[in-house]
Protein backbone atom coordinates (compact mmCIF):
# COMPACT_ATOMS: atom_id res chain seq x y z
CA UNK A 1 0.00 0.00 0.00
CA UNK A 2 1.37 3.50 -0.82
CA UNK A 3 2.30 5.70 1.71
CA UNK A 4 -0.96 7.98 3.10
CA UNK A 5 -3.58 4.94 2.10
CA UNK A 6 -3.08 4.11 6.11
CA UNK A 7 -5.82 6.95 7.36
CA UNK A 8 -8.84 5.91 4.81
CA UNK A 9 -7.29 1.93 5.20
CA UNK A 10 -8.09 2.38 9.30
CA UNK A 11 -11.20 4.28 8.95
CA UNK A 12 -12.66 2.06 6.20
CA UNK A 13 -11.28 -1.32 8.91
CA UNK A 14 -13.27 0.68 11.52
CA UNK A 15 -16.03 1.00 9.19
CA UNK A 16 -16.43 -2.88 8.02
CA UNK A 17 -15.97 -4.12 11.57
CA UNK A 18 -18.68 -1.45 13.04
CA UNK A 19 -20.79 -3.16 10.31
CA UNK A 20 -19.85 -6.68 10.91
CA UNK A 21 -21.38 -6.13 14.50
CA UNK A 22 -23.86 -4.38 12.85
CA UNK A 23 -25.09 -7.14 10.83
CA UNK A 24 -28.63 -8.91 11.32
CA UNK A 25 -28.92 -12.61 12.21
CA UNK A 26 -30.49 -14.52 9.28
CA UNK A 27 -34.42 -15.18 8.99
CA UNK A 28 -33.50 -18.80 7.94
CA UNK A 29 -30.49 -21.01 6.79
CA UNK A 30 -30.08 -22.06 3.17
CA UNK A 31 -30.66 -25.39 3.67
CA UNK A 32 -30.70 -28.14 0.59
CA UNK A 33 -34.25 -27.48 -0.53
CA UNK A 34 -32.75 -24.01 -1.70
CA UNK A 35 -31.04 -24.48 -5.05
CA UNK A 36 -27.86 -26.18 -4.67
CA UNK A 37 -27.37 -26.59 -8.52
CA UNK A 38 -24.42 -28.86 -9.55
CA UNK A 39 -21.55 -28.04 -11.42
CA UNK A 40 -22.67 -29.43 -15.22
CA UNK A 41 -20.92 -30.73 -17.77
CA UNK A 42 -18.75 -28.79 -20.03
CA UNK A 43 -19.27 -27.83 -23.48
CA UNK A 44 -16.60 -28.03 -25.98
CA UNK A 45 -12.81 -26.57 -24.71
CA UNK A 46 -11.64 -23.67 -27.07
CA UNK A 47 -7.61 -23.94 -27.36
CA UNK A 48 -5.71 -25.66 -25.24
CA UNK A 49 -6.89 -28.98 -23.65
CA UNK A 50 -4.14 -29.53 -20.51
CA UNK A 51 -4.71 -28.06 -17.35
CA UNK A 52 -2.98 -24.95 -16.48
CA UNK A 53 -2.18 -22.88 -13.18
CA UNK A 54 -4.32 -19.49 -13.09
CA UNK A 55 -5.40 -17.20 -10.63
CA UNK A 56 -4.04 -20.29 -8.22
CA UNK A 57 -6.92 -21.98 -9.26
CA UNK A 58 -6.10 -25.33 -11.55
CA UNK A 59 -7.98 -24.27 -14.47
CA UNK A 60 -9.21 -27.85 -16.94
CA UNK A 61 -9.46 -26.04 -19.99
CA UNK A 62 -11.13 -29.16 -20.97
CA UNK A 63 -14.29 -28.18 -19.04
CA UNK A 64 -14.22 -24.10 -20.25
CA UNK A 65 -17.45 -23.23 -22.08
CA UNK A 66 -16.84 -21.21 -25.26
CA UNK A 67 -19.53 -18.40 -24.06
CA UNK A 68 -20.35 -17.08 -20.70
CA UNK A 69 -23.37 -14.94 -19.94
CA UNK A 70 -22.95 -12.50 -17.23
CA UNK A 71 -26.34 -10.02 -16.03
CA UNK A 72 -24.44 -7.47 -14.72
CA UNK A 73 -25.50 -3.82 -13.93
CA UNK A 74 -24.83 -1.08 -15.87
CA UNK A 75 -21.46 0.66 -15.72
CA UNK A 76 -20.06 -1.92 -13.62
CA UNK A 77 -17.39 -3.55 -15.29
CA UNK A 78 -13.90 -2.42 -17.04
CA UNK A 79 -14.42 -3.95 -20.34
CA UNK A 80 -11.24 -4.43 -20.52
CA UNK A 81 -11.37 -7.34 -18.47
CA UNK A 82 -13.34 -8.97 -19.98
CA UNK A 83 -11.16 -8.89 -22.88
CA UNK A 84 -8.40 -9.89 -20.41
CA UNK A 85 -10.25 -13.20 -19.23
CA UNK A 86 -11.51 -13.95 -23.61
CA UNK A 87 -7.65 -13.81 -23.96
CA UNK A 88 -6.35 -16.33 -21.06
CA UNK A 89 -8.97 -17.87 -21.14
CA UNK A 90 -10.35 -18.36 -24.70
CA UNK A 91 -13.83 -18.33 -23.27
CA UNK A 92 -15.85 -14.57 -24.48
CA UNK A 93 -18.02 -13.01 -21.54
CA UNK A 94 -21.04 -11.93 -23.11
CA UNK A 95 -22.82 -8.83 -21.16
CA UNK A 96 -26.13 -8.10 -20.56
CA UNK A 97 -27.34 -5.00 -18.20
CA UNK A 98 -30.12 -4.36 -15.39
CA UNK A 99 -30.35 -1.57 -13.54
CA UNK A 100 -32.84 -2.69 -10.40
CA UNK A 101 -32.70 -5.48 -8.64
CA UNK A 102 -36.29 -6.55 -9.34
CA UNK A 103 -36.04 -6.25 -13.42
CA UNK A 104 -32.98 -8.54 -12.86
CA UNK A 105 -34.95 -11.15 -10.82
CA UNK A 106 -38.14 -11.00 -13.00
CA UNK A 107 -36.07 -11.90 -16.06
CA UNK A 108 -34.38 -14.87 -13.76
CA UNK A 109 -37.33 -16.26 -12.30
CA UNK A 110 -38.89 -16.61 -16.05
CA UNK A 111 -36.46 -19.04 -16.23
CA UNK A 112 -34.18 -20.23 -19.41
CA UNK A 113 -32.58 -16.92 -18.84
CA UNK A 114 -29.16 -18.52 -20.32
CA UNK A 115 -27.45 -15.98 -18.21
CA UNK A 116 -24.83 -17.81 -15.53
CA UNK A 117 -23.66 -14.95 -13.39
CA UNK A 118 -25.43 -12.43 -12.35
CA UNK A 119 -24.97 -9.42 -9.96
CA UNK A 120 -27.66 -8.99 -7.15
CA UNK A 121 -27.53 -6.65 -4.22
CA UNK A 122 -27.56 -8.93 -0.51
CA UNK A 123 -31.10 -8.80 0.13
CA UNK A 124 -31.98 -9.50 -3.46
CA UNK A 125 -29.11 -12.69 -2.99
CA UNK A 126 -31.32 -13.86 0.03
CA UNK A 127 -34.98 -13.68 -2.37
CA UNK A 128 -32.55 -15.64 -5.07
CA UNK A 129 -31.34 -18.71 -2.44
CA UNK A 130 -34.95 -18.97 -0.66
CA UNK A 131 -36.28 -18.75 -4.29
CA UNK A 132 -34.18 -21.63 -5.42
CA UNK A 133 -32.60 -19.91 -7.95
CA UNK A 134 -29.30 -19.99 -7.26
CA UNK A 135 -26.49 -22.79 -7.02
CA UNK A 136 -24.09 -23.47 -4.26
CA UNK A 137 -20.80 -22.42 -5.12
CA UNK A 138 -17.88 -24.93 -5.17
CA UNK A 139 -15.46 -22.76 -2.89
CA UNK A 140 -12.44 -25.88 -4.15
CA UNK A 141 -12.79 -23.41 -7.73
CA UNK A 142 -12.35 -20.07 -5.98
CA UNK A 143 -9.34 -20.04 -4.24
CA UNK A 144 -8.84 -16.44 -4.48
CA UNK A 145 -12.28 -16.00 -2.53
CA UNK A 146 -8.77 -15.58 0.18
CA UNK A 147 -7.87 -12.29 -0.76
CA UNK A 148 -12.19 -11.23 0.36
CA UNK A 149 -12.77 -9.14 3.81
CA UNK A 150 -13.59 -11.54 6.34
CA UNK A 151 -15.58 -8.66 7.49
CA UNK A 152 -17.76 -8.21 4.46
CA UNK A 153 -18.43 -12.39 4.05
CA UNK A 154 -20.99 -14.39 6.07
CA UNK A 155 -23.78 -11.64 6.04
CA UNK A 156 -27.35 -11.31 6.76
CA UNK A 157 -28.67 -12.58 3.54
CA UNK A 158 -26.23 -15.43 2.76
CA UNK A 159 -24.79 -16.62 6.20
CA UNK A 160 -21.62 -18.90 5.14
CA UNK A 161 -21.54 -17.86 1.87
CA UNK A 162 -23.05 -20.66 0.53
CA UNK A 163 -24.47 -19.08 -2.82
CA UNK A 164 -22.55 -15.83 -3.01
CA UNK A 165 -19.51 -13.88 -3.24
CA UNK A 166 -18.97 -10.13 -2.45
CA UNK A 167 -18.78 -8.21 -5.93
CA UNK A 168 -18.39 -4.68 -4.85
CA UNK A 169 -19.68 -1.97 -2.65
CA UNK A 170 -21.42 1.25 -2.22
CA UNK A 171 -23.57 3.59 -0.41
CA UNK A 172 -26.29 5.64 -1.65
CA UNK A 173 -26.60 9.38 -1.29
CA UNK A 174 -26.70 12.59 -3.23
CA UNK A 175 -24.56 13.58 -5.88
CA UNK A 176 -24.50 17.42 -6.52
CA UNK A 177 -22.57 19.91 -8.68
CA UNK A 178 -20.56 22.29 -6.58
CA UNK A 179 -20.86 25.72 -8.91
CA UNK A 180 -25.22 25.20 -8.14
CA UNK A 181 -24.69 24.50 -4.29
CA UNK A 182 -21.52 26.40 -2.76
CA UNK A 183 -22.23 26.05 0.15
CA UNK A 184 -23.02 22.11 0.14
CA UNK A 185 -25.83 20.06 0.52
CA UNK A 186 -26.44 17.76 4.20
CA UNK A 187 -29.90 17.30 4.03
CA UNK A 188 -32.87 14.77 1.88
CA UNK A 189 -34.28 18.63 1.96
CA UNK A 190 -32.71 18.91 -1.06
CA UNK A 191 -34.65 16.50 -3.33
CA UNK A 192 -37.73 16.47 -1.16
CA UNK A 193 -38.14 19.66 0.20
CA UNK A 194 -40.87 21.77 -2.64
CA UNK A 195 -39.64 24.86 -1.64
CA UNK A 196 -35.84 24.15 -2.75
CA UNK A 197 -36.82 21.73 -5.61
CA UNK A 198 -38.98 24.75 -7.43
CA UNK A 199 -35.62 25.94 -7.99
CA UNK A 200 -34.41 23.51 -9.75
CA UNK A 201 -37.69 21.61 -11.49
CA UNK A 202 -36.43 19.35 -14.19
CA UNK A 203 -33.16 19.30 -13.11
CA UNK A 204 -32.36 15.97 -10.68
CA UNK A 205 -33.67 12.95 -10.42
CA UNK A 206 -34.57 10.13 -8.10
CA UNK A 207 -32.95 6.57 -8.34
CA UNK A 208 -35.74 4.18 -10.48
CA UNK A 209 -35.81 1.99 -7.34
CA UNK A 210 -38.31 0.95 -5.03
CA UNK A 211 -36.17 0.23 -2.18
CA UNK A 212 -33.85 3.34 -2.96
CA UNK A 213 -36.07 5.99 -3.62
CA UNK A 214 -38.88 5.09 -0.66
CA UNK A 215 -35.89 4.66 1.46
CA UNK A 216 -34.68 7.88 1.04
CA UNK A 217 -37.89 9.21 1.82
CA UNK A 218 -37.96 7.39 4.71
CA UNK A 219 -34.84 8.57 5.86
CA UNK A 220 -35.98 12.01 5.38
CA UNK A 221 -38.94 11.66 7.24
CA UNK A 222 -36.78 9.71 10.39
CA UNK A 223 -37.94 6.29 10.08
CA UNK A 224 -35.70 3.17 9.16
CA UNK A 225 -35.25 2.61 5.50
CA UNK A 226 -36.83 -0.74 6.10
CA UNK A 227 -39.74 0.62 7.79
CA UNK A 228 -43.23 -0.97 6.62
CA UNK A 229 -45.68 0.38 8.66
CA UNK A 230 -48.91 1.17 6.51
CA UNK A 231 -48.53 4.84 8.60
CA UNK A 232 -45.30 5.29 7.46
CA UNK A 233 -45.60 3.91 3.99
CA UNK A 234 -48.63 6.46 3.74
CA UNK A 235 -46.51 9.17 4.29
CA UNK A 236 -43.87 8.01 1.88
CA UNK A 237 -46.23 7.48 -1.01
CA UNK A 238 -47.93 11.14 -0.38
CA UNK A 239 -44.09 12.62 -0.35
CA UNK A 240 -42.67 10.97 -3.41
CA UNK A 241 -45.90 11.87 -5.52
CA UNK A 242 -45.94 15.49 -4.12
CA UNK A 243 -41.80 15.13 -5.61
CA UNK A 244 -43.14 13.86 -9.23
CA UNK A 245 -43.45 16.92 -10.83
CA UNK A 246 -40.38 18.63 -9.86
CA UNK A 247 -38.78 15.36 -11.03
CA UNK A 248 -36.51 15.00 -14.33
CA UNK A 249 -37.57 11.63 -14.07
CA UNK A 250 -36.61 8.29 -12.28
CA UNK A 251 -33.14 7.36 -13.10
CA UNK A 252 -30.98 4.25 -12.35
CA UNK A 253 -28.88 4.04 -15.53
CA UNK A 254 -27.15 7.39 -16.60
CA UNK A 255 -27.53 9.72 -13.59
CA UNK A 256 -23.65 9.94 -13.89
CA UNK A 257 -23.68 10.71 -17.72
CA UNK A 258 -26.32 13.37 -16.89
CA UNK A 259 -24.21 14.98 -13.65
CA UNK A 260 -21.62 15.47 -15.83
CA UNK A 261 -23.00 16.97 -18.93
CA UNK A 262 -24.93 19.48 -16.88
CA UNK A 263 -28.19 18.00 -17.25
CA UNK A 264 -28.82 17.24 -14.07
CA UNK A 265 -27.14 19.69 -11.19
CA UNK A 266 -28.12 17.13 -8.09
CA UNK A 267 -29.51 13.31 -7.99
CA UNK A 268 -30.35 10.89 -5.55
CA UNK A 269 -26.91 8.51 -6.79
CA UNK A 270 -25.09 5.24 -5.97
CA UNK A 271 -21.69 6.30 -5.11
CA UNK A 272 -19.60 4.72 -7.82
CA UNK A 273 -22.00 6.35 -10.42
CA UNK A 274 -21.23 9.99 -8.71
CA UNK A 275 -17.45 9.15 -8.98
CA UNK A 276 -18.03 8.27 -12.11
CA UNK A 277 -20.11 11.43 -13.09
CA UNK A 278 -16.55 13.13 -10.92
CA UNK A 279 -13.95 11.23 -12.85
CA UNK A 280 -15.28 10.18 -15.74
CA UNK A 281 -16.08 6.42 -16.95
CA UNK A 282 -13.07 5.36 -19.50
CA UNK A 283 -13.33 6.22 -23.21
CA UNK A 284 -17.46 6.56 -22.67
CA UNK A 285 -17.48 9.94 -20.93
CA UNK A 286 -15.68 12.75 -19.33
CA UNK A 287 -15.95 13.65 -15.75
CA UNK A 288 -17.40 16.98 -14.12
CA UNK A 289 -14.96 18.02 -11.68
CA UNK A 290 -17.53 19.91 -9.61
CA UNK A 291 -19.57 16.76 -8.88
CA UNK A 292 -19.74 15.64 -5.00
CA UNK A 293 -21.34 13.19 -3.49
CA UNK A 294 -22.77 13.56 0.38
CA UNK A 295 -24.62 10.99 2.66
CA UNK A 296 -27.36 13.24 4.40
CA UNK A 297 -27.64 13.77 7.95
CA UNK A 298 -30.74 11.80 8.34
CA UNK A 299 -28.71 8.93 6.61
CA UNK A 300 -28.32 6.21 3.79
CA UNK A 301 -28.13 2.98 2.45
CA UNK A 302 -25.24 1.05 2.35
CA UNK A 303 -25.50 -2.20 0.15
CA UNK A 304 -22.81 -5.09 -1.48
CA UNK A 305 -23.73 -6.68 -5.09
CA UNK A 306 -22.74 -10.09 -4.76
CA UNK A 307 -21.57 -12.95 -7.55
CA UNK A 308 -24.06 -15.63 -8.04
CA UNK A 309 -24.37 -19.09 -10.55
CA UNK A 310 -28.31 -19.24 -11.58
CA UNK A 311 -29.20 -22.65 -11.10
CA UNK A 312 -29.96 -23.34 -14.41
CA UNK A 313 -26.21 -22.18 -15.33
CA UNK A 314 -25.39 -23.66 -18.51
CA UNK A 315 -21.85 -22.93 -17.95
CA UNK A 316 -21.58 -23.34 -13.92
CA UNK A 317 -17.48 -24.51 -14.01
CA UNK A 318 -16.69 -21.67 -16.16
CA UNK A 319 -18.65 -19.49 -14.21
CA UNK A 320 -16.70 -20.17 -11.32
CA UNK A 321 -13.06 -19.59 -13.18
CA UNK A 322 -14.52 -16.08 -13.91
CA UNK A 323 -15.29 -15.22 -10.62
CA UNK A 324 -12.52 -16.37 -9.44
CA UNK A 325 -10.42 -14.08 -11.96
CA UNK A 326 -12.47 -11.08 -10.81
CA UNK A 327 -11.19 -11.72 -7.03
CA UNK A 328 -7.68 -11.79 -8.58
CA UNK A 329 -6.15 -8.66 -6.46
CA UNK A 330 -4.99 -6.88 -9.80
CA UNK A 331 -8.19 -7.75 -11.71
CA UNK A 332 -10.11 -6.51 -8.54
CA UNK A 333 -7.97 -3.20 -8.32
CA UNK A 334 -8.55 -2.04 -11.99
CA UNK A 335 -12.06 -3.17 -12.02
CA UNK A 336 -12.86 -0.43 -8.95
CA UNK A 337 -10.25 1.87 -9.96
CA UNK A 338 -12.63 2.26 -13.62
CA UNK A 339 -16.15 1.79 -12.10
CA UNK A 340 -15.51 3.98 -8.85
CA UNK A 341 -17.27 1.24 -6.18
CA UNK A 342 -15.91 0.07 -3.64
CA UNK A 343 -13.99 -3.05 -3.55
CA UNK A 344 -14.17 -5.74 -1.06
CA UNK A 345 -10.72 -7.54 -2.04
CA UNK A 346 -7.55 -6.46 0.44
CA UNK A 347 -5.57 -6.88 -1.56
CA UNK A 348 -6.99 -5.54 -4.60
CA UNK A 349 -7.54 -1.91 -2.59
CA UNK A 350 -3.50 -1.72 -2.21
CA UNK A 351 -3.24 -1.52 -5.50
CA UNK A 352 -5.30 1.86 -6.01
CA UNK A 353 -4.21 4.95 -6.95
CA UNK A 354 -3.84 7.79 -5.18
CA UNK A 355 -6.49 9.91 -6.87
CA UNK A 356 -8.94 7.13 -6.27
CA UNK A 357 -8.26 6.87 -2.51
CA UNK A 358 -8.65 10.70 -2.56
CA UNK A 359 -11.74 10.67 -3.96
CA UNK A 360 -13.03 8.07 -1.10
CA UNK A 361 -11.35 10.07 1.63
CA UNK A 362 -13.75 13.30 -0.11
CA UNK A 363 -16.66 11.38 0.57
CA UNK A 364 -17.18 9.19 -1.91
CA UNK A 365 -16.77 6.24 0.54
CA UNK A 366 -17.66 6.40 4.13
CA UNK A 367 -15.72 7.42 7.18
CA UNK A 368 -16.38 5.86 10.59
CA UNK A 369 -18.55 8.69 11.15
CA UNK A 370 -21.09 8.60 7.91
CA UNK A 371 -21.12 4.46 8.79
CA UNK A 372 -23.24 5.34 11.76
CA UNK A 373 -26.14 6.67 9.37
CA UNK A 374 -26.19 3.96 6.58
CA UNK A 375 -28.39 1.26 6.93
CA UNK A 376 -28.71 -2.14 4.64
CA UNK A 377 -31.66 -2.98 3.51
CA UNK A 378 -33.18 -6.35 4.32
CA UNK A 379 -36.04 -8.84 3.27
CA UNK A 380 -38.57 -10.17 4.93
CA UNK A 381 -42.08 -11.26 5.10
CA UNK A 382 -42.95 -7.11 5.15
CA UNK A 383 -41.21 -5.31 2.51
CA UNK A 384 -42.95 -6.72 -0.47
CA UNK A 385 -45.07 -3.52 0.49
CA UNK A 386 -42.09 -1.27 -1.40
CA UNK A 387 -42.98 -3.24 -4.92
CA UNK A 388 -46.71 -2.17 -4.17
CA UNK A 389 -46.07 1.18 -2.67
CA UNK A 390 -43.74 1.81 -5.91
CA UNK A 391 -46.37 0.67 -7.95
CA UNK A 392 -48.51 3.09 -7.39
CA UNK A 393 -45.91 5.64 -6.83
CA UNK A 394 -44.69 5.58 -10.17
CA UNK A 395 -48.61 4.83 -11.59
CA UNK A 396 -49.88 8.04 -10.32
N1 LIG B 1 -24.25 1.14 -12.04
C1 LIG B 1 -24.03 0.13 -11.06
C2 LIG B 1 -24.97 0.27 -9.93
C3 LIG B 1 -24.83 -0.76 -8.89
C4 LIG B 1 -25.77 -0.50 -7.80
N2 LIG B 1 -26.10 -1.64 -7.12
C5 LIG B 1 -26.61 -1.48 -5.81
C6 LIG B 1 -28.00 -1.18 -5.66
C7 LIG B 1 -28.42 -1.24 -4.23
N3 LIG B 1 -29.76 -0.91 -4.04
Amino acid sequence: MRTGHSKLMALLLIAILTLAACGRQPTGSPGSEYGGGAITEPTAAPGATQPSTGDELQVDRSRLSRELRFFNWTDYIDPSILEDFEKEYGVKVIVDLFDANEDMLAKVRAGRSGYDIVTPSDYAVEIMWRDGLIAKLDKSLLPNLKYIDPNLLNKYFDPGNVYSVPYMYGITGIAYNRSFFPNGVDSWAALFDTAQIEKYRGQFSMLDDERETPGAALKFLGYSLNETSPEALKKVQDLLIAQKPYLAGYNSSDVNRKLASGEYIIAHAWSGSALQARNGLGDEFSGNPEIAFVIPKEGGMIWMDNMVILADSPNAYTAHVFMNFLMRPDIAARNAEYIGYLSPNVEGIKLLPQEIIDLYNEGFAPDDEVMKRLEWAIRNDQTAAFTNLWTAVKGE
